[in-house]
């Protein structure tokens, strides 16, 4: 059994979505980051940095339980663990690789700094408004031209790479028109016809919905962007 700890945000989706895709036995427990659970000494210990999504494989390698966070890490495990959803050979597999850590080390970080400047920053930052909306539509780009002349991000099969970025082109706050992007719209209409997507979607999602602003009174505010969050890893080491 894989347990999940997760709350329906892009990162949390993708790993809602690969169980679903891979159809492993799994349970649930929601990390609500509007009330600090992301905080609490038992998820420190599978999570050290404090953010969902994580996982335990009860049954991991040699039979013993496995923790995982990060979700790329969690999809790659995930992936090599059922053998689906990434290719064998190594040409394709990078293929895959490259597309993940795109989603990881830019796609992720950059939409996520624009939601949160054009949507929940309780001042307005003209400079950073206008910062990342430009990188959110430079991204969109980015991946219109890989999907032009691809079915899907890393080659003619769906993978994890599709699974990591599909859950943030989800229409949040990031100022771009899905409609603009061609190649993108067309991808994005493909994968969200797959049953497990629809089933990954469902999960926490009476919680919170996917897509909707996150309602955040001033203690959730406090948690996630000031001095709860700050102090988090000052408590960590004193403990
Ligand atoms: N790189 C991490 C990012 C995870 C992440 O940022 N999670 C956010 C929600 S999307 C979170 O748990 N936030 C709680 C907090 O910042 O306190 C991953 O992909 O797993």
């Amino acid at each position: 059994m894989i347990h999940l700890f997760s709350w329906p945000t892009p990162n949390g989706i993708k790993v809602q979505i690969m169980l679903e895709e891979i159809g492993l036995p799994y349970k649930v427990t929601g990390i609500d980051i509007t009330q600090g659970d992301q905080f609490k000494p038992s998820f420190l210990k599978i999570s050290p940095n404090n953010k969902m999504p994580a996982i335990i494989d009860e049954k991991g390698p040699g039979g013993r339980p496995l923790s995982v966070f990060e979700s790329g890490a969690i999809l790659m495990y995930l992936a090599e663990k059922t053998g689906k959803l990434m290719p064998k050979r190594t040409r394709d597999k990078m293929e895959v690789i490259q597309w993940l850590m795109f989603q990881m080390g830019t796609v992720g970080p950059m939409l996520g700094q624009a939601n949160f400047f054009r949507k929940y920053c309780p001042v307005k930052v003209p400079y950073a408004l206008k910062r990342y909306t430009n990188e959110a539509g430079r991204l969109y780009g980015v991946l219109d031209r890989r999907l032009k002349n691809n079915e899907y991000l890393a080659s003619a099969k769906y993978s994890i790479a599709d699974i990591a970025v599909w859950p943030w082109i989800i229409p949040y706050f990031q100022g771009v028109k899905l409609e603009d992007h061609r190649h993108v719209n067309r991808w994005f209409r493909q994968i969200e016809k797959r049953a497990a997507v629809q089933r990954g979607l469902l999960i926490l999602s009476d919680r919170q919905a996917p897509g909707e602003e996150i309602k955040m009174d001033k203690a959730a505010k406090e948690k996630l962007y000031g001095a709860t969050q700050r102090d988090a890893g000052k408590r960590r080491t004193a403990a």
